[in-house]
Formats: C-alpha cells, structure tokens, sequence
C-alpha cells in the first residue's frame, strides 16, 4: 500500500501564517512570503493531477476509468467530441462545464452530453470515490500524427503534475509520439509513465518482452519506467464477485500500474510538502514567531495569561510522568495558540481528556510517591470539575481550568520528583 504523505499540519501552519500577517503594513519581503505561502497552501490542498495522453485510441479513457473505478469516460470509436476531462473529488457527484476566462456551470450527477452539448474548453467530473482526494485524473484529447495536434496536448500537460502516455501495444512508440513527447519539459518527464497498453492481445503478449526492452533501452530520461497493461482484463479482474480476482490483477499488470501512478503521485507530494517545509522553517515560522512576540500578547491578553500560567507551572523536568504531562498540556496550549478563535468549550474538553488520562494513568501506580496516594483522586476530581466548566460561559472557566492544570502539575512536580532524585535521608 503506498501511503501518501500527510500535509494537514503544514498547511494549518501555513493559514496560521497567512492569517497572521494579513493585516500588515504592505511591504515587497512580507508580499513575496505571503504569495509564496499562499502558493504552498493551495498546492498542498489540492490533488495531484495525473494526465493520460497519448494518440487517438491508445487507451487513455479506459485507462482513467480503470484508476477511478468507475466507467465514467466514454471509450471507443465515438461520436461524442470530448475536450479536456477531468475526474476529480467531489462529496456529490457532480458536472462542471470550464472555459478559460468565464463563468463555470455546475450540474448535479454526471453529464457528460450534456456538458459537451455547452461546447467547453473542459469539463470536471466530480465523484466520491476516497482515492481521488489525493488525485484527479486528467484525459487529454488525443493528439495525431500530425503536428498541428500536438499543441493542444502540449498546452494541456502543462497542468498536470505527472503523465501517462498510452501508447498502443500493436505498434509501441511510433515516431510521432517521440516527436511531441521530446517536447514536453524535463520536470513533467520525470514524474511520468510510458503505459503500453493492449498488452492483452495474443500478438501484443507475444512479442511483449521483445519490446519492453527495446522500450527501456529507448527510454532515456523521457519516462520514469515503462509499464504493460492490459486494460479490459484489469477492470475485469477488479470487477470478479464475490471478491476481485487478485491473481488476473497482478498478472495483467493492474497491480503495477495502479502502484507505480500512486508511487509518483506521492513521490511529487513529497517534493512539494519538503519545499513548504523548507520555507516555513526558513521563513513564516520566524517571521511568525517575531510578530507574535512583539504584537500577540496585547491583542489577545486571554492566551498571555494562559501562556504564563503555563510557564509558571513548569519545574524542572526531572520526572517521567511530569514530563508527559507537561507534553500534554503543552500541545493543548499550542492548539489553542494555532486557533485564531479560541472555542472556550473546546479547550475545556481537551483539558479534561488529558486529565482523565493522567488519572487512569495514576490508577496503575508505581510513578509517584506512595506516600502521595490521594494525588489520583486529585486528578479523578479534576477531572469532574473540568466537565462542569464545560458548561459556563465567559472567561472565567478558562481561567479556572489553567489554575487547576497548574494544581495538578505542582502535585505531579512534588510527588512524582521525590521518587527518582531526592536521596533517602539517612541521618540529621
Ligand atoms: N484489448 C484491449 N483493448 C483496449 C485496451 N485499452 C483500450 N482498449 C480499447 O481500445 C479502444 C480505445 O480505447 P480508449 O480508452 O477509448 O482510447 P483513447 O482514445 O485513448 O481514450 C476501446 O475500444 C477500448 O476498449 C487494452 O489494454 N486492451
Ligand atoms: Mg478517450
């Protein structure tokens, strides 16, 4: 299984950033930040888009249904004229007719004719399928033998992240397909697949060892790898009840293929989350970390005095579970310090799930002083009281939540540290 990296707390610092420094006096070095930011944010939120290209036929169609799971693309000699389609994530399934430079149109359900119908520059299926929240599928129009079709596929690979080009298996790789894909940027080629579909097809199958390695010795740096596929076999495989016929899968080359186009979705996402993280820990955190410094407490004088509180409750650390439970609250009071509004209700809650941890924890025994046995029930209390605070309202719970945190971290503090570094006395 590939995973694919999360990106959720980037692009909440990101926000953070963005948010923060919304309201600031316009200046160049701050407006390139923000635009970079806000770059990272969007793309970072967004799906990889993979792109199918290829010549006329070559599959690309099928190729898309058979990642998306669904016959959604209209495969085969047609009469339908499709522009760009893109199969992305939607909670409903919907149909959005695109033009560059104008308005949208949405209809709900998928509509393929009907958006044709509208003559667009594209058209964006929207689905619930869960894969496709971390890509979209793109099927190009196919391009021709001749030159003048390739502009539009060259112009369109431009707003994908990764490629597949389906080359037809009877006739793998032609000279015009080298031609249009020598033209396509070193970046794109990197990311993407030389698909060679039809593999299927006894004389195709026949003869596939034979043209694979011609394929690989051609390749050069034009594809990342070269993979068979037998597409009508695969979606078959996947469609076997009561269960998918795993073996015909793998065999048909289904298995590669869907894995190696999640291996550079991730592979890309990867790249992109490192370059957030590289600007965030270079630049936003530390422009952040100053403005706060120098403006937050003023503005928001609830979170100081949450924030010294906090500070006053920490001793040294020299006991596990103080420790641990400094993390703890620690990582609530930077949630809260991340969220521009503080949802008093919340805080509240998280508080006392922490401390109801802690008081479980202390149930098992052994990490504090037995002679501070009635510190459990402190922490059972607290965790009672934290519940009612839930339902008041005004400043006054929160404040009343810190200072039982700071009770308890003194009790921790006191009878937790004893057991590890006061020496027993052993004489006046
Ligand atoms: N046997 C076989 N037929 C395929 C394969 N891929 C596509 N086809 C068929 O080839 C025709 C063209 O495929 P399509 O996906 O519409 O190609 P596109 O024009 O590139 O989108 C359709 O009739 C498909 O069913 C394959 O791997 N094996
Ligand atoms: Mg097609």
């Amino acid at each position: 299984m590939i995973e694919f990296p999360g990106t959720e707390q980037e692009v909440r610092q990101l926000e953070r950033f963005l948010n923060a420094t919304e309201a600031q006096p316009a200046d160049a070095a701050l407006d390139e930040m923000r635009d970079r930011a806000l770059a990272h944010a969007e793309r970072l939120s967004n799906a990889i888009n993979i792109g199918f290209a290829g010549e006329f036929g070559a599959g690309k169609s099928s190729l898309a249904n058979m990642l998306a799971g669904a016959d959604i693309l209209p495969t085969g000699p047609q009469h339908l004229k499709l522009p760009l389609v893109i199969v992305a994530y939607s909670d409903t399934p919907e149909t959005t007719v695109g033009w560059w430079g104008k308005e949208p149109k949405v209809f709900s359900g998928i509509a393929l004719e009907k958006a044709a119908a509208e003559n667009p520059d594209f058209i964006s299926v929207g689905l619930n399928t869960p894969a496709l929240q971390e890509i979209s599928l793109f099927d190009l129009p196919g391009s021709g033998a001749l030159d003048d079709t390739y502009k539009p596929t060259l112009d369109l690979l431009k707003f994908v992240d990764c490629a597949i080009w389906c080359t037809n298996g009877t006739n793998a790789w032609r000279e015009t397909e080298r031609h249009l894909w020598a033209q396509v940027p070193q970046e794109l080629r990197a990311n993407s697949l030389l698909a060679v579909t039809h593999a299927d097809l006894p004389p195709v199958h026949d003869a596939l060892d034979r043209v694979l390695a011609r394929l690989n010795k051609e390749k050069g740096d034009f594809f990342r790898s070269v993979v068979p596929i037998g597409t009508p076999v695969a979606v078959r495989a996947m469609a076997q009840e009561p269960e998918p016929d795993f073996a015909l899968w793998e065999t048909c080359g289904g298995q590669d293929l869907a894995e190696q186009v999640l291996q550079i979705a991730s592979d890309r996402r990867l790249v992109d989350l490192k370059a957030a993280q590289a600007d965030l820990k270079r630049d936003f955190l530390p422009y952040l970390e100053e403005l706060q410094g120098s403006d937050a407490e003023p503005a928001q004088p609830e979170m100081a005095s949450i924030q010294n509180a906090i500070e006053s409750t920490l001793p040294p650390l020299n006991n596990p579970i103080l420790e641990d439970w400094l993390a703890a609250i620690t990582s609530i009071y930077e949630d809260l310090r991340e969220s521009s509004n503080i949802e008093p209700a919340a805080f509240l809650n998280s508080c006392q799930e922490i401390v109801e941890d802690f008081a479980e924890r202390l149930e098992q025994g052994g990490e504090i002083d037995p002679d501070a046995d009635w510190i459990p029930a402190e922490f059972e209390k607290a965790t009672d009281l934290l519940l009612l605070l839930q339902f008041e309202s005004g400043d006054a719970p929160l404040k009343d939540a810190i200072s039982i945190l700071a009770q308890l971290s003194d009790n921790l503090a006191w009878a937790g540290s004893r057991v590890d570094s006061v020496e027993p006395k052993t004489g006046t």
